[in-house]
């Protein structure tokens, strides 16, 4: 691990107002493409400006991490602009760009996709602003292009759920595995895959008979299981990339007169609240937990960031694993 060299802050004192002509989308997804309003000023003051860059609302997951990020921002004390890319990475770098003009004091971003950030990313450093990731990483092998990387393991995820299935297949001659996998190029779509692939290994029975993107959304899951369902009618397990995915390939498998977690077991991961339910009713069989509740660790460390505070360069967020006893307790007290 390089020492990452600490960035000097340039207070400004130019207006606001001819900095914040370029505008970006809201949050909360829904509307279009085009730039719409944002909220709150830029540099000049003693409050800590961050600019964040979402992936989009593609999921329960992304909605959580959303509200977490501002709650967490407005009782921190920072003055948030935020920006939903619906799921496209020029909007992403759109939004990044916009945020160095504004000089705000941290850029954070979850990369929609692992490739092509550097020139951006230069231009952040270039420019003095730091850079913090969440949630997702990207793939650039220069590590001094941001400070550091707070989210999850997801070939760790990926690895559980294998595990899981190893063992759930002891005893049986052939299992037929249909994989639902989240955004092509996206960080949790590789390592899932790769981890579920790893961990399988250690059980010849286990076989993937289809593999396809379903785009992180329910209605991508639905679609892509349908298919498959055509296609492979001999499937016995679904292995969803998230939550949203699995529930859309339940509403296929019960069209197809089929039942979900019987017929047809089903694993996924993130653990969001509808995906926890339909697991305590029976219809997923096992689900790894992937926490979205980033905003209290990504205040603090930008926090630390603009003090001019050395920071590790990978934070790991911590879960765990729900069978269907245990989502059923642990439901009550979810909180997204
Ligand atoms: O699992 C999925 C979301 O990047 C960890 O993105 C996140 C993933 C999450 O759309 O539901």
């Amino acid at each position: 691990m390089r020492p990452t060299p600490r960035l000097t802050r340039i207070a400004t004192l130019l207006s606001v107002a001819a900095l914040s002509v370029t505008t970006l989308a809201a949050c909360g997804g829904g509307g279009e493409a085009a730039p719409a309003g944002q909220s709150g000023g830029g540099g000049g003051s003693d409050k800590l400006t961050m600019g964040f860059a979402q992936v989009g609302a593609e999921s329960g997951w992304r909605t959580a991490n959303t509200k977490s990020i501002q709650e967490s921002a407005s009782s921190a004390g920072v003055d948030l602009k935020f920006s939903d890319a619906q799921q496209k990475q020029e909007n992403q770098i759109k939004a990044i760009r916009t945020y160095i003009q504004q000089k705000v004091d941290v850029i954070a971003f979850s990369p929609v996709v692992e490739t092509g950030w550097d020139t951006v990313l230069l231009e952040a450093k270039r420019a003095n602003i730091p850079v913090i990731l969440t949630d997702r990483s990207v793939d650039s092998t220069d590590t001094t292009l941001y400070k550091t990387f707070l989210g999850s393991d997801f070939v760790a995820e990926g690895k559980k759920a294998g595990d899981w299935l190893v063992k759930d297949s002891e005893g049986k001659s052939e299992v037929d595995v249909a994989e639902l996998q989240g955004t092509t190029g996206a960080a949790p779509a590789i390592d899932r895959k790769e981890g579920f692939a790893e961990a399988i290994k250690a059980a010849p029975q286990i076989k993937v008979v289809a593999s396809q993107t379903g785009d992180f959304t329910r209605s991508g899951g639905k679609q892509v299981m349908e298919a498959f369902l055509k296609s492979n009618p001999d499937i016995d397990v679904v292995y969803a990339h998230n939550d949203d995915m699995a529930l859309g390939a339940i509403e296929a498998i019960e069209a197809a007169g089929k039942k979900p977690g019987k017929d047809i077991e089903i694993i996924s991961v993130d653990a969001v609240k509808d995906g926890m339910t339909a697991l305590s009713e029976g219809k997923i069989n096992y689900i790894v937990e992937c926490n979205p509740l980033l905003g209290p660790q990504l205040m603090d460390l930008a926090k630390k960031v603009k003090a001019g505070e050395e920071v590790p360069q990978r934070v790991v967020t911590e879960e765990t694993t729900f069978t269907q006893d245990e989502a059923k307790k642990a439901l009550p007290d979810r909180k997204y």
